[in-house]
């Protein structure tokens, strides 16, 4: 694998994205790349996650800040995380918005496209997903992008991955704001209210701000975008590449990344498999097990 790693870091993006595989599917791990730096309050962001419902238009959207970023000369990778179940509302596997910036010759050598599909992946989405992102860092792209829906732990997980969260919005429904989004709207450094469009954006970022200012102070920015019809793509796109981390949604960031990497630790422990064995057996009861997993293979507290 060394020198398919030394193509991949050198730029070649066929031994990239075999090398990519080899993460999805749990055959390399690259430990030689420090986890992603923590973010603080600089400015500069390395890896922002997309997130929201199926069918808000997320693909479209990060279709066009894609292009906005590439023509001005910035190289953006996308990981596009697929869910694992079938659904209505958005695009299925297979069916899947045409990206057009990967195919627009003036651009397409800044732009990369990659899905993941849950599915298929051995291990824990988000380590995949964070693996993945550090090494397409590694291997030279300035941003990477996260696209994963919004619903649910293991998602929330793959979007803490990133240094900023974009929440992307459709239009209201007439149902208010719902508690079950209350995670993910917790973790937003910007929403966009996307398919402006359509009758019932602009009442939706009403009540998403009013909903943020009685939560108190440092409420992130909400902006309307139409993906589709190009509406506020430009002022999104200028305000993403810019864009400052949200305390609080930085605070939510971090616990999920903890909660994230401890779970990494337990997982990697080179006495899992045997912990579990022993679960089974009943020869170790939970606290025991969690005992037997906190320090490294030596028994040294880790
Ligand atoms: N009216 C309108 N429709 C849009 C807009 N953006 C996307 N759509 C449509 O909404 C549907 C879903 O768009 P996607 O970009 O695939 O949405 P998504 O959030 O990526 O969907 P999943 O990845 O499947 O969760 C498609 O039929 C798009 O054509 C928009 O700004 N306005
Ligand atoms: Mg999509």
């Amino acid at each position: 694998m060394g020198d398919e790693l030394q193509q991949a870091l050198g730029g070649d993006r066929r031994a990239m994205a075999r090398l990519l595989s080899a993460i999805e599917n749990g055959d390399f791990t690259p430990q030689q790349f420090p986890s992603m730096p923590a973010a603080t309050e600089e400015d500069h962001w390395q890896v922002m996650a997309v997130t929201g419902a199926p069918g808000v238009g997320k693909s479209v959207l990060v279709d066009a800040l894609m292009t906005a970023w590439a023509t001005e000369g910035v190289r953006v990778a996308l990981l596009a995380v697929d869910p694992s179940s079938p659904r209505t509302g958005g695009a299925l596997l297979g069916d899947r918005v045409r990206m057009t910036s990967v195919d627009n010759p003036a651009i397409s050598n800044r732009v990369y496209v990659r899905s993941i599909a849950t599915r298929s992946s051995s291990g824990s989405v988000p380590l995949i997903v964070e693996d993945m992102a550090a090494f397409l860092l590694a291997c030279g792209w300035e941003r990477v992008l996260i696209e994963t829906v919004g619903s649910g732990q293991a998602e929330l997980r793959c979007a803490a991955v990133a240094d900023r969260i974009v929440v992307v919005e459709g239009p209201a429904r007439g149902d208010g704001i719902q508690a079950e989004k209350a995670g993910l709207l917790e973790l937003a450094d910007i929403v966009l209210v996307n398919k402006a469009d359509l009758e019932g954006a602009e009442r939706h970022a009403g009540e998403l701000m009013e909903s943020y200012a009685l939560d108190g102070e440092d409420s992130p920015q909400v902006l309307l975008t139409s993906g589709l019809k190009g509406l506020g793509v430009a002022e999104a796109a200028q305000a993403l590449l810019s864009l400052k981390s949200s305390g609080r949604a930085q605070r939510a960031r971090m616990r999920e990344r903890l909660l994230a990497q401890h779970e990494r630790s337990l997982v990697h422990h080179p006495a899992y498999n045997g912990v579990l064995d022993a679960l089974c057996e009943g020869t170790l009861d939970i606290n025991e097990a969690l005992n037997h997993l906190k320090g490294d293979e030596n028994g040294r507290a880790s």
